[in-house]
Order: C-alpha cells, then sequence, then structure tokens
C-alpha cells in the first residue's frame, strides 16, 4: 500500500519527531494537538521539547511544505495516535486521550485508511478499546480500515536516531493491518520492520520497560547493600559487569519519567496476583528519594536550616523532562524537611520545586551552601569543579546520587563526599574479615 496524507494526533515527545520525520520523507502531515499552545508555538516555528537535532528536523519539515498543524484532525490516508497514556492516583491506566483520539478520528474515517496506535496501553486496548470506538464510523476494523499497534521504544535524548534506527513492532488486528503498518513506517525506519498481532505489541512495550525497571531496582538494592557492607557498589557493579551474561544497570535517586516508572503498572493491573515482581521492583525504586534525603539528613546531622544546593532536577541526564522525576521529589522533601534549597536545573530553569528557590546558575546555587546535592549527571555539571564548589561554598559537603564524581580530587580539596551505593570507609581502611 502506499499512504500519501497522514494525521498524527498529539505533538508531544513522540507525535512531533514522528510527524516531522514523515514530512521530510515525503508524506503530507497534519499534526494535531488539542493544546492551543502548542498547536500556536508550533505555527511560530518554535518547538516546545528540548530534543537534539528536533528543532532544526521540524524546521525542515515545515519549511517542505509537507507539515501542517491544526487543532482537530482531517481525512488523511493513515492516522497514528500519539497522546499521552499517564497513571491515574490508584495506579491505573488513564486512557482519556486514546478515547478522545478515536473519538475524533471516527467521522473521518474513509474505507481503506490505517490507523495506528503508538501511545504506549494496557494489553487488549487495541481491540477492546479503539476498534469499538472507529467502528462507530460504520466501517470494521480489519476488513473495512486496518487497525495496528505499534509501541514507539526511542529514548528520549536520541528520539532521532533511535526513531529511524530501532526495529519495530507492529501488531495487527490482522495480518493485513500489520501489513498496511509496514508499508507505512517503512517510509523511513531503517530497523527491521516485525509483524505480529495487536495485543503481544502492547505486551512487548511493557515487558521491555517493566524489564528495564525491575534490572534498576536491583541495581538500587546492590546500593542499599554495598552502604550496608562498606562495599562500593560503582566498583563491583563494573567487576561483575565483567561477566559475560551479567550487565547490571547503574543505581541512582530513583527512576523518573514517563515510561519506565508507569509502564509496569499497566502489567499489574492486567493481574496483581501474578505480577508481585514487578510490584516490588516499583516499590524499591519508588523508595530511592526518601533514602538519599535520609542519607543526606544523617550526613549533615540534620536539615533544618541547612542551605542546601540541588544540581540537577530532569528525570536523566541531558534532558529538559521533568515528570515523575525522583531529583523534584528529593528537593521537595529536603524543602519540606526545613532545608534552604536552591535548585538547579540547566535544561529547564525556570523549574521551581515547592519550598525551593530558583537558582539562575550553578554558580548561584552553589553561593554560601553547606551542601551540593548532585542528582542528575547533565554534560553541563562537569564544570562542577571543587575548585567552584571551594569558592561558592560555606560548607565543605557534597552528597553524589549518580557516582560520577572523582572522588579524591574532591577529598583533596577539602570535602568530604559520600556517594550514593558506597558505604562508610570501613575502620582502618580495609574491609575487615567477618571473624
Ligand atoms: N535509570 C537508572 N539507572 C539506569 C538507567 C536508568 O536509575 O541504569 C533511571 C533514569 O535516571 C531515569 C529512569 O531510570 O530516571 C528512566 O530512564 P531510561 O533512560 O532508562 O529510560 P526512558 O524512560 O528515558 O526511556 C525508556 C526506554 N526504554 C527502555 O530502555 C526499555 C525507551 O527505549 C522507551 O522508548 C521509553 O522508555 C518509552 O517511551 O517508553
Amino acid at each position: 500500500m502506499r499512504f500519501q496524507s497522514l494525521c498524527v494526533l498529539g505533538m508531544g515527545y513522540i507525535g512531533l519527531p514522528t510527524a516531522s520525520t514523515f514530512a521530510t520523507n515525503g508524506l503530507r502531515v497534519v499534526g494535531v494537538d488539542v493544546n492551543r499552545r502548542i498547536v500556536d508555538v508550533l505555527r511560530n516555528g518554535e518547538v516546545h521539547i528540548q530534543e537534539p537535532g528536533l528543532r532544526t528536523l521540524v524546521q525542515a519539515a515545515f519549511a517542505s511544505g509537507n507539515l501542517r498543524v491544526a487543532e482537530a484532525p482531517e481525512a488523511a490516508d493513515a492516522f497514528v495516535i500519539a497522546v499521552p497514556t499517564p497513571i491515574l492516583d490508584d495506579k491505573r491506566a488513564d486512557l482519556r486521550a486514546v478515547r478522545a483520539a478515536a473519538e475524533a478520528i471516527a467521522p473521518h474515517l474513509q474505507s481503506g485508511n490505517l490507523v495506528v496506535l503508538e501511545s504506549t496501553s494496557p494489553p487488549r486496548t487495541t481491540v477492546d478499546l479503539l476498534a469499538p470506538i472507529l467502528e462507530t464510523s460504520g466501517l470494521q476494523a480489519g476488513s473495512d480500515f486496518f487497525l495496528a499497534y505499534s509501541p514507539e521504544r526511542v529514548l528520549p535524548g536520541q528520539i532521532l536516531r533511535e526513531l529511524v534506527e530501532n526495529a519495530r513492532v507492529i501488531g495487527g488486528v490482522n495480518r493485513a493491518s500489520a501489513e498496511a503498518g509496514r508499508d507505512l513506517y517503512s517510509t523511513f525506519v531503517r530497523g527491521e520492520i516485525v509483524l505480529t498481532d495487536a495485543t503481544t505489541a502492547e505486551m512487548v512495550k511493557l515487558m521491555e520497560n517493566t524489564f528495564r525497571d525491575v534490572n534498576i531496582a536491583v541495581a538500587n538494592e546492590f546500593a542499599r547493600l554495598a552502604e550496608h557492607l562498606g562495599v562500593d557498589v560503582w566498583e563491583a557493579i563494573a567487576l561483575a559487569n565483567r561477566h559475560p551474561r551479567v550487565s547490571v544497570l547503574r543505581p541512582g535517586p530513583g527512576v523518573g519519567g514517563h515510561c519506565i516508572s508507569v509502564d509496569p503498572w499497566f502489567l499489574v493491573e492486567a493481574a496483581p496476583e501474578a505480577t508481585p515482581l514487578i510490584q516490588a521492583a516499583r516499590g524499591v525504586n519508588d523508595s530511592q528519594p526518601g533514602r538519599v534525603v535520609d542519607r543526606i539528613d544523617r550526613a549533615l546531622g540534620g536539615l533544618k536550616g541547612r542551605m542546601i544546593a540541588v544540581l540537577g532536577l530532569a528525570y536523566k541526564a541531558d534532558v529538559d523532562d521533568l515528570r515523575e522525576s525522583p531529583a523534584v521529589e528529593v528537593a521537595a522533601r529536603l524543602a519540606a524537611a526545613g532545608a534552604e534549597v536552591r535548585t538547579f536545573e540547566p535544561h529547564a530553569p525556570a523549574t521551581t520545586v515547592p519550598g525551593g528557590i530558583v537558582a539562575a546558575s550553578l554558580e548561584t546555587a552553589l553561593d554560601r551552601a553547606d551542601a551540593a546535592v548532585l542528582l542528575v549527571d547533565h554534560r553541563a555539571f562537569t564544570l562542577f569543579s571543587p575548585a567552584l564548589a571551594g569558592e561558592k561554598m560555606r560548607g565543605r559537603f557534597v552528597f553524589d546520587g549518580r557516582g560520577v564524581l572523582r572522588r579524591p580530587e574532591w577529598e583533596a580539596a577539602g570535602f568530604h563526599v559520600e556517594v550514593l551505593g558506597v558505604g562508610a570507609p570501613p575502620v582502618g581502611g580495609e574491609v575487615r574479615r567477618r571473624e
């Protein structure tokens, strides 16, 4: 099948790069967002998301004449749904945006069209929720129009490259739908395109992110054990990873972002009694921010009145995304415990945290601080040096929540450095044998 026109619903982290990439590859694309502000920003030639290369790509898409933006969908050969699927307070999936997108498409649906859902969704969403709504058009999924689920798998920070190069799973409600999906994505995907059924494809996506969450949880648990045993978890992980079949991930202040901290709950919701390990992993990762705060509290002998520079609020390195960020939680908890918190997030400088003060620069954040707490390993923080900290700070305490600071340099400059996953130095400098 050949597709000439496409309507992409949702101009977020996935929809915008996807729409732009289709446009620069020759399709006529309408990018739709229900948020008027986003539509206006894009129409003004601006981009509301920080992602390497995205601004250039979006501008190229507009310049090609193939990309337009609108507030409502219109008739097209194919529709791609890339709207958010967050979790509700009770950890169930909030599918309102998917439902609304399907309802908006239905009046425009024509025989021979293809609809693809990309949003991460609980298993069976495509067949049980999407198909019935689209069928209110009077057309039958699989026979009159094609319907497929194809998960996005791109890593924020590397979206543009991964969009093109990653293998893509396309699950159809029937074989013809999966094949129609392949015909659409082969416009630009250079990775392998693998066909399956819609529910398997939904499950695949959730398994990938759950696998990562569980593996980060075990890394965080190793860090706790290392702290307890007086071991350096970073060294231990590096050594364990010399084993040909072991690849331990990195501990940290917790798991954030809109994917890994959310998606495992979609599997739990499907079968709570079958998912004890997944639930336990969520519990471990969600309790990391609290443990970081407790450790800083202990090291400083109390938080009240302490002036603390919090470096990094994003959910991970070199992105501006703050969703579910453990760093935000750490900063807010420090402030709630009475510390005077000054935050600096180079990728989202205006970000405020409850109870905290925004610092406009690294220097301002460190100015007269009793302690500095590094929570995100942004490249920009290579400027965070013992020389700068020594000049600006009042105190000499640094907490490294990512295991990235060169401890000997800091210690040589007179700092007391505590590192997540590194236990207190054992008595006598050597780990003593158990009697
Ligand atoms: N993290 C650690 N230790 C690690 C790796 C990550 O603590 O070793 C933390 C990060 O700091 C961050 C969180 O986990 O807070 C998630 O970061 P991430 O880089 O693991 O993942 P995301 O959320 O940016 O992107 C994931 C990716 N999924 C997998 O790697 C299986 C991406 O491919 C997906 O497309 C994306 O979720 C998504 O949209 O679902």
